[in-house]
Parts: C-alpha cells; structure tokens; sequence
C-alpha cells in the first residue's frame, strides 16, 4: 500500500521511515497508521536496523483528531486495536527502531515514540498527553509502554494536569536515551542504527522480544526465560565466530567511554 504522508529511504542496512504531514503537524490518522504497520510487517530482509523520523517543526501531534469525533464505543475499541497492531509491528517487529525526535511528541505521537526502542531526542523536543484536557484516554499502547519507561505517577501527573516536559527534563525522566542540539537527532539516530545493525541478529531480536517480556515476569521466570535466550545466542555460528575473534586479538576491545 503507498501512503503518500509515509516516505522509506534506504541508507544501506538502514531504513528511514519518515512521517510525511508537516501540514497537520504529523498527526497520524487512520492512513497513516496502516501505513507505518505495513511499512514495518513487510521491511526487506537486507534491512537490519531502522529509523523513525518525522518531517517539519514537529515530531508527531497525535492522533489526527479530525477523525476522532464520528466515532462511537465499538469503532473507538477497534481503532484502539489498530493503533496496538501497528505499534506491536514497531516495537516486536523484525528489526531495532530509533526515534529521531524533535518539536512536540505529543498524545498518539508519544506513544509512537514509546514502541521505538531507543529515543534520541534534540533540544526542541517537549512531551505531553493533551488526552487528558481533550476528554479521552491513550489509545495506542500509552497506559502500558509510558509507564515503563517514566512511571505511573508522572504519567498520571502529565494526565491530569497538562504537565509538558522540555527535552531536558524528558532525559532525565526516561523518555529519551540521547539528548542532542536542535536539528541533530536525525543524524544521531542514524549513527546508533549503524551500530545496532552491526550486532549479531539474534542479539537484537533478544534485546527486542526477550527483554521487555523478561521485566514483566517474576524474577524466577525472568532467569529461566533469560538462561534460555542466553543458551540459543550462544549457539549461533555468529556468536561463536565473534567470541573466537576477540580470543584471537582480533575483534575490538572495550573502549573507555
Ligand atoms: C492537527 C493536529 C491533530 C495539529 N489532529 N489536526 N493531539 C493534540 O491534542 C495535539 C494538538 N496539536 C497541537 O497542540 C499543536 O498543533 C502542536 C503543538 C502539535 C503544533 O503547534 P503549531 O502551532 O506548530 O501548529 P498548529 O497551527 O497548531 O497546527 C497546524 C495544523 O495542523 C492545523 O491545521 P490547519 O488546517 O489550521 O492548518 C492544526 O489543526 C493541525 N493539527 N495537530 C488534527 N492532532 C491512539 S489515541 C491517541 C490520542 C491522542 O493522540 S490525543 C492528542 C491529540
């Protein structure tokens, strides 16, 4: 499906998927958010790592509230479920995703921000889930994804009473990982892809589909799930090549950072 609001640039082993509405500040409507789900469930195999970006001032608005008001319980339920499939396409899809984020991630667009899995955020980034003063609630994933990466309280807090959070503060509460000047995110998040899209593939995919589901289960869950992830990595012929490398002298040390 083509989506004209939805533009992938293949940079090597990377793609950069962009969000192509500057007009309405990238606000994501039902198009768009078909479009991103596709984009992620039919990726190239030669794509190892990806980027998310968004094109103007803005990162994301949210969802694109012209589409919101004709809605009644049961079509508001299924839209919800459409925003999760698309967005468990990001987050448990084939490959690693940066956010390249910058001017507001707001509402949907936060969410969208929280499927990724890393944030780089530039200096003109700000935080909001304006769901709370427009009477509704998150709808795609948000109550499940934010609170894991900043808390319930300051979830609850940002709800209830429209508190933003500027890039600076957004980084030391956890919505980014990287914080960089004002028009440097793009290529920040381009950089950490082609160091993610180095690593072994069946690394990635732990870090992607074990990790998150080892920290919701018990801790003696969690071990086993994790003793039995670490033994099939470690099967691989890429793990032991690696490993082999490096007792040879001839894979790269740790470096100081
Ligand atoms: C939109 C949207 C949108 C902009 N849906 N049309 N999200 C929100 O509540 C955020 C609403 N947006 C804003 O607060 C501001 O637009 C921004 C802070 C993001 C940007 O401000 P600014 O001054 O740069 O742009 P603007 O002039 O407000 O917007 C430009 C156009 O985009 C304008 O349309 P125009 O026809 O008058 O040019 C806006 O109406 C339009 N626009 N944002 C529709 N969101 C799965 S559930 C998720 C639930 C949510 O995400 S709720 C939160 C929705």
């Amino acid at each position: 499906m083509t989506n004209t609001d939805l533009r992938i640039d293949h940079q090597g082993d990377i793609a950069i998927i962009r969000l192509t509405r500057p007009a309405k500040r990238n606000a994501l409507n039902d198009g768009l958010i078909l479009a991103l789900r596709d984009a992620f469930q039919n990726l190239p195999d030669t794509v190892r790592a990806a980027v998310i970006d968004g094109e103007g001032p803005h990162f994301c608005a949210g969802l694109d509230l012209s589409e919101l008001s004709e809605r009644d319980a049961g079509a508001g339920l299924r839209h919800s479920r459409m925003w999760h499939d698309a967005l468990e396409s990001i987050q448990h899809g084939p490959v690693p995703v940066v956010a390249a984020l910058h001017g507001a991630v707001v509402g949907g667009g936060l969410e969208l921000a929280s499927a990724c899995h890393i944030r780089v955020a530039d200096a003109s980034t700000f935080y909001a889930l304006p769901e709370g003063s427009r009477g509704i609630f998150v709808g795609g994933g948000g109550s499940v994804r934010i609170p894991r990466l900043i808390g319930v309280a300051r979830m609850t807090d940002m709800m209830m009473t429209g508190r933003v959070y500027n890039a600076e503060d957004g980084e030391r509460v956890g919505f980014a990982q990287y914080l960089v000047a004002e028009g440097a995110a793009l290529d920040k998040a381009v950089e950490l892809a082609q160091r993610i899209a180095t690593n072994a593939p069946l690394t990635n995919y732990a870090l992607m589909h074990a990790l998150p589901r080892i920290a919701d289960q018990p801790a003696d869950h969690g071990y086993f799930t994790e003793a039995l992830m670490a033994g099939i990595a470690q099967d691989a012929p890429e793990a032991k090549a690696r490993v082999r490398a490096f007792l040879e002298g001839k894979a790269a040390k740790v470096a100081k950072g």
